[in-house]
């Protein structure tokens, strides 16, 4: 075990070297020896100034996350104790960042008067992403910085900011390509030299002084913020505590975000979000696909079909510097798609989310073909063609008769068996399913759908080119809809019979959105389209007698102005209908229903539970490796609320004894197959041992 900390000289600079792989994280082990080298290098006269730089690939990436809620967290000396210890030198100190300083990685370097940083690396808070707020002062510090308005911008996303943005907000003093230790050893020996005062951060209130005389545009600002952060608690406690800066003293702001703090990380959405944030991590360790299985080169991308997904993707792609190679059937549907990818990026040009510079060098790696031969030096090919297996295995076909051996097959399949396609080629070794989800340039989750016969590294090359292009990926076995959507298969199972006996579609809405949805089911399909639910029923012989009626009608949902409800022109704001009302009354009545009061919980039972028991099943085949994998499955594929840990971790929350009480009730009553308790999720709520306990890793 190397030492945590080293302390060398550079003449009359210390040197203090934090070194705790993999990321520099503040445990204890380090804090302790630490402290002591501050307090001995504070009062050594020998010594003219400090320098705190890390080992390996990165400054400190905050707290350690994983002494939360064990008596380590609250161990003295604690993070706050570092930085006053830090504010306390009266010889200049700087902090030498490079890779990424996060969290109390950054708040530890904002306790130095100085910092200098390499031309790569990243600045953030993101604890907000953990449903904390920054506990160790960088609510106050980073305000006095870079102003509040920035800092309250950069702590309520949680999202980084680089060295060039960090220069010119004043976060840090000095950015080099190269040497970054030695020209932090200089900068600190310049400041030495000088005998300049220097002031703790926290000592310096002039880029308060706007703010403090604005505080109604600071609060407009908060509200601005705080729009798309409903239902999180972390998010308004930044804003506060970043407020209580403005009108408190420095010492009471502090107390008062440390005790926010300390409620935070105590409550049930930090826990939640600290269980997405291993989870996604547990995700990508796949059986079979260790370390030593290296992924395939992937130099360039084949898209097959530039529709709506197949444009996605590509973006994705792009998004991601890889170059792409994209084909469509003729020229004229060639040219819509690539259109509508150059269009995107201008309404992001527009938005100000995408310099013009970046736009062009995107589309710049941006080839398009109507011919598969021109696909033979693409490393990976994926097709986003009809849902339909005929078709799919025709364009199999041809990416084989031009594919490179060691090419990775790929299709985009939201549903269909990808054994089945495998089998229809001579490699199904090279052959896997990446499932992105629509729209698919935006939406986070991949599901890499694994073969009986997909190759390891073919596996490892998917999981690195997801990682790549910035999306989460998480490995599911082939069975109808893989993870996410046969689990919304079993979530939607109900929704028009309970419409049918008593429910209106906002009434079902509204149950989803205050349990934090973005949105519910009925105002999800008129913006995805219910022409295509109609389509895909009728393809496989099944009826939903209100959407089918809707669809009769021609109401689609927002693209034709009504579904389920009504759109004004131009809004996608969903009103409800009462020709929508008279619709189900009508059905109901051909059907003998007796329609009747029905309460949320029992909306709840007959749509959360049965998506619940279906997670259950998928863990019993082996689907899905880890319940955790079928959290990060909704919470990046369909918007299950962060603050309450995806589907699996809340059913543990809700007690499954209680969930599987209902199932049997509801199955009783309907007899229907959608109600029947799985025998994992039976065997969980009778032992009391968690379903993530019951089937940690085990993968088929
Ligand atoms: N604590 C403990 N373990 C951590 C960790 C952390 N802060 N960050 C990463 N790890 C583990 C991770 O679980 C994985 O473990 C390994 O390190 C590599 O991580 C007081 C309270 C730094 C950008 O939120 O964003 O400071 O799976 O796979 O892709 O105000 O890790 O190998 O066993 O992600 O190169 C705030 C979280 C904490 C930063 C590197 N800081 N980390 O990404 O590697 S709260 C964060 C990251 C805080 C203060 C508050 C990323 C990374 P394993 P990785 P990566």
């Amino acid at each position: 075990m190397t030492e945590a900390v080293t302390v060398t000289r550079d003449g009359d600079i210390a040197i203090v070297t934090l070194d705790n792989p993999p990321v520099n994280a503040l445990s204890l082990h380090l804090r302790k020896p630490l402290h002591e080298a501050l307090m001995a290098l504070r009062d050594d006269e020998a010594v003219r100034g400090l320098v705190l730089a890390c080992a390996g690939r990165t400054f400190v990436s905050g707290a350690d996350i994983t002494e939360f809620g064990t008596p380590k967290a609250l161990e003295r000396p604690s993070l706050p104790d570092l930085i006053a210890a830090l504010e306390s030198f009266s010889k200049p100190t700087v902090a030498a960042i490079h890779g990424t300083a996060l969290g109390g990685g950054l708040e530890l370097a904002m306790g130095c008067h100085f910092r200098v940083a390499d031309a790569g690396a990243r600045f953030g808070l993101p604890e907000v992403k953990l449903g904390l707020l920054p506990g160790a002062g960088g609510t106050q510090r980073l305000p006095r910085l870079i102003g509040p308005m920035q800092a309250l911008t950069l702590i309520v996303s949680g999202n980084p900011i680089g060295s060039g943005d960090a220069l010119a907000a004043g976060l840090v003093e000095a950015v080099h390509d190269e040497a970054l230790l030695a020209n932090a050893v200089a900068f600190a020996r310049a400041k030495a030299d000088k005998g300049a005062a220097l002031v703790p951060v926290s000592r310096r209130e002039d880029k308060l002084a706007e703010a403090k005389n604005d505080l109604g545009g600071f609060d407009a600002a908060v509200a601005a913020l705080l729009k798309k952060k409903r239902g999180l608690d972390a998010p308004a406690r930044c804003a506060q505590s970043v407020r209580n800066g403005l009108v408190m003293p420095f010492e009471e702001a502090l107390a008062t975000e440390r005790q926010y703090f300390v409620e935070l990380v105590q409550g049930e959405q930090s826990r939640a979000q600290r269980h997405l944030f291993f989870a996604e991590r547990e995700a990508a360790k796949v059986d079979g696909v260790g370390k030593d299985v290296a992924p395939r080169a992937v130099k360039r991308v084949g898209v097959i079909g530039a529709g709506t997904m197949g444009g996605g993707i590509a973006m994705s792609f792009l998004n991601g510097g890889v170059p792409v190679t994209i084909l469509e059937v003729n020229r004229e549907a060639l040219d819509r798609g690539i259109a509508t990818i150059a269009k995107n990026y201008d309404i992001s040009v527009k938005r100000g989310s995408l310099t013009e510079g970046a736009r062009d060098k995107r589309l710049g790696l941006l080839t398009g073909t109507t011919d598969y031969a021109d696909l033979a030096e693409c490393d990976l090919i994926i097709e986003a063609v009809f849902e339909e297996m005929a078709i799919k295995k025709e364009v199999f076909a041809k990416i084989e008769a031009v594919a490179r051996p060691g090419t990775v097959l790929a299709s985009n399949t939201s549903y269909l068996d990808i054994d089945e396609i495998a089998a229809s080629t001579g490699r199904p070794q090279d052959v896997v399913g990446l499932h992105f989800f629509s729209p698919a340039n935006i939406m986070r989750l991949l599901e890499i759908v694994r073969g009986g016969k997909t190759a390891p590294d073919v596996l490892a090359t998917a999981l690195s080119l997801a990682r790549r292009i910035g999306k989460v990926p998480v490995v599911v076995g082939v069975c109808h809809g893989f993870v996410g959507n046969r689990m919304l298969a079993a979530r939607s199972a109900e929704l028009e019979d309970l419409l049918l006996e008593g429910a209106a579609p906002q009434q079902v809405d509204k149950v989803f959105t205050d349990f934090g949805w973005p949105m519910g089911p009925f105002a999800m399909g008129d913006l995805a389209g219910l022409d295509i639910g109609w389509r895909n029923r009728k393809a496989l012989g099944k009826t939903a007698a209100i959407a089918d009626a809707l669809c009769e009608q021609g109401r689609f949902g927002q693209k034709t102005g009504k579904g389920f409800y009504v759109y004004e022109a131009g809004s996608r704001t969903p009103t409800p209908d009462t020709e929508v009302d008279t619709l189900i009354t009508e059905k109901a009545g051909e059907r003998g229903i007796e329609r009747r009061d029905i309460a949320g919980d029992e909306i709840t039972e007959r749509t959360l539970y049965p998506m619940i028991n279906e997670g259950a099943k998928i863990l019993q085949e082996g689907i899905a490796a880890r319940a955790s994998d079928i959290d990060i499955v909704w919470v990046n594929g369909y918007g299950f609320p962060i603050g309450k840990g995806g589907p699996m971790y809340w059913a543990e929350s809700e007690g499954l004894a209680k969930i599987v009480e209902r199932l049997e009730f509801w199955h009783a009553r309907t007899g229907k197959e959608v109600f029947k308790p799985a025998a994992l999720l039976k065997e969980a709520a009778a032992s009391g041992i968690s379903l993530a306990a019951l089937r940690k890793g085990k993968a088929a």
